[in-house]
């Protein structure tokens, strides 16, 4: 939450004892919250979570007997301590504005979180709370770039700081495969069973992925405690869905006109919520699909369809609009989308690159999918900044995107809107200002190499493909260079003059 202005409260502020004076139209917690018990303790507590997972649980907490999933949330950097003093000021309650396209506003109040600790201020007490008997799931949302994968191989990176870090501080952790390797120590050590590790990011085969990460991890410093995580912990892999942008100070001069009381940290999300995970717990899982039959999650034998389908069609999609949109000027999602170029670009590139390498999707419709899918990046009432979306697009493109294009190269599909996109990267990460001028606030962790790779073309065309760590070997696929080149020279030609939209229009008609 950036830019957010802290109001001069009049307002009483949101607490457990204002529940009972709300009006009746807010949705409130209807259980005793005094009686949860944490039995999920959520690492990574972002608008995402707080409008997705605690959601869920804070509806499944409305039916009796479900008392021991509360959700205690960590936040393993000093940065979170702005959400720490809040959520504590509020009684770890908050505010969800649904906003529907038509204008429709509900607001709930969300209570399944009881707790929230921060790891900076006692590092112990974050292991210990891991290691606590009643914790049966530990779940994450730490972003695809906090698991510690070299996007081109695959594999775990054991050079990064933080993780060299760890490996020689083992009680003293920064990472959250230190913190779950320490709790996991101690549980095996105290005879306590293993908790889940559930992964809520936007990754193929999350579950897979953390298990693998965390286990190469762990290796390298005590392998009987790797056999023990390898036999007794459960990842499930899971599909998350919820646009959710970063709250402003709209949403929080909302509450109070609107509803009376002060929020310091409310979230604001679409209407549309989806959850698929594979039912495969180590003690156990809240009943979530129970907790409402119209928003409930889905529980399947296997999520990789689902996965894949919502990376390469809504995280994809979001990176297409975001990108582009980012060097036309564009400032929010729904911008681009309303620009019939830009629809009608992401749709091609939908049809065309992406619904190709789909598997089947039991009981979906893709065409519908994909209708609603757009109608969801033009809600008004969303405004999903551009920003947010290119925000570390170098942990983002290639998962959402370069694993599409390799596949359609294998079998000799067109990649020509995917290249376009990589060289608007390009253009944008040498630039770093849209067609007008105006200086891109790019946010990623590898902005630095992004920008000096960039920068060296166009006298040497190639440069920002051949970053090995983003792109593997894509440099030596002939189809893809050659697409590429062309998509660099229109952009660098005519951007800055005419905008990005003649050289997308011209490849929808060529
Ligand atoms: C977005 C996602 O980060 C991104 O680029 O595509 O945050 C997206 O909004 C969520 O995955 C929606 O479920």
């Amino acid at each position: 939450m950036n830019n957010i202005k802290q109001s001069h409260i009049e307002f009483p502020r949101l607490k457990q004892n204002l529940l009972p004076q709300l009006p009746a139209d807010i949705d409130v917690p209807t259980y005793d919250r005094t009686q949860l018990k944490a039995g999920i303790v959520h690492i990574g507590v972002g608008g995402f979570h707080r409008a997705h997972q605690a959601v869920y649980t804070n509806e499944l907490l409305k039916i009796a007997g479900n008392e021991q999933w509360g959700i205690c949330g960590v936040g393993l950097f000093e940065n979170n301590r702005g959400l720490s003093e809040i959520l504590a000021a509020q009684d770890y309650l908050y505010t969800v504005i649904v906003r529907h396209p038509n204008g429709e506003i509900e607001h709930k109040i969300v209570g399944s979180m009881i707790d929230f600790l921060l790891a900076p201020d006692d590092k112990q007490k974050v292991i210990d709370k891991l290691a606590h008997p009643d914790t049966k799931i530990v779940s994450l949302t730490i972003t695809e770039g906090g698991y510690n994968i070299n996007p081109a191989t695959g594999e775990f990176n054991s050079q990064s700081a933080d993780i060299v870090h760890d490996i020689n501080q083992p009680t003293d952790p920064k990472t959250t495969f230190g913190f779950l390797t320490a709790a996991l120590k101690q549980r095996k050590e105290a005879g306590l069973p293993a908790f889940t590790v559930m992964s809520c990011d936007n990754i193929q085969h999350n579950g897979d992925m953390t298990k693998k990460m965390l286990l190469a991890f762990i290796e390298l410093t005590d392998s009987e405690l790797a056999t023990w995580v390898n036999e007794q912990v459960c990842f499930p892999n899971s599909m998350v869905d919820r646009i959710t942008p970063q709250t402003t100070a709209v949403e929080l001069n909302h509450v109070e006109q609107q509803l009376g009381f002060s929020d310091q940290w409310p979230i604001t999300c679409e209407p549309f919520t989806q959850w698929v995970i594979e039912d495969n717990f180590s003690q156990g899982c809240p009943k979530w699909q129970l907790a409402d039959e119209k928003t409930g999650a889905q529980f399947v034998d296997n999520v990789a369809p689902y996965e894949k389908m919502k990376l390469r069609l809504l995280n994809a999609g979001h990176s297409v609009l975001g990108i582009l949109g980012a060097v036309e000027g564009f400032s929010t999602i729904n911008e681009c989308v309303q620009d019939p170029v830009f629809k009608q670009f992401l749709r091609v590139y939908l049809d065309k690159e992406a619904t190709p390498t789909l598997d089947e999707v039991k009981g979906v419709d893709l065409e519908a999918y994909k209708n609603d899918l757009i109608e969801r990046f033009a809600n008004p009432n969303i405004k999903d900044s551009v920003s947010r979306i290119c925000s570390e697009s170098s942990a983002k493109i290639p998962k959402f995107i370069l694993e599409t294009a390799s596949q359609n190269l294998a079998a000799q599909r067109d990649v020509r809107l995917a290249a376009l996109l990589i060289a608007a990267w390009c253009w944008y990460s040498d630039r770093q200002v849209d067609r007008y001028g105006q200086a891109i606030n790019i946010q990623d962790e590898m902005q630095k190499s992004l920008h000096l790779n960039a920068a060296k073309t166009p006298q040497d065309n190639l440069a920002f493909i051949r970053q090995a760590d983003l792109f593997g070997d894509l440099i030596n696929n002939k189809a893809f260079v050659n697409a590429y080149i062309k998509a660099v020279h229109h952009i660098y030609a005519t951007a800055t003059q005419s905008g990005i939209k003649p050289i997308m229009l011209n490849y929808l008609t060529e």
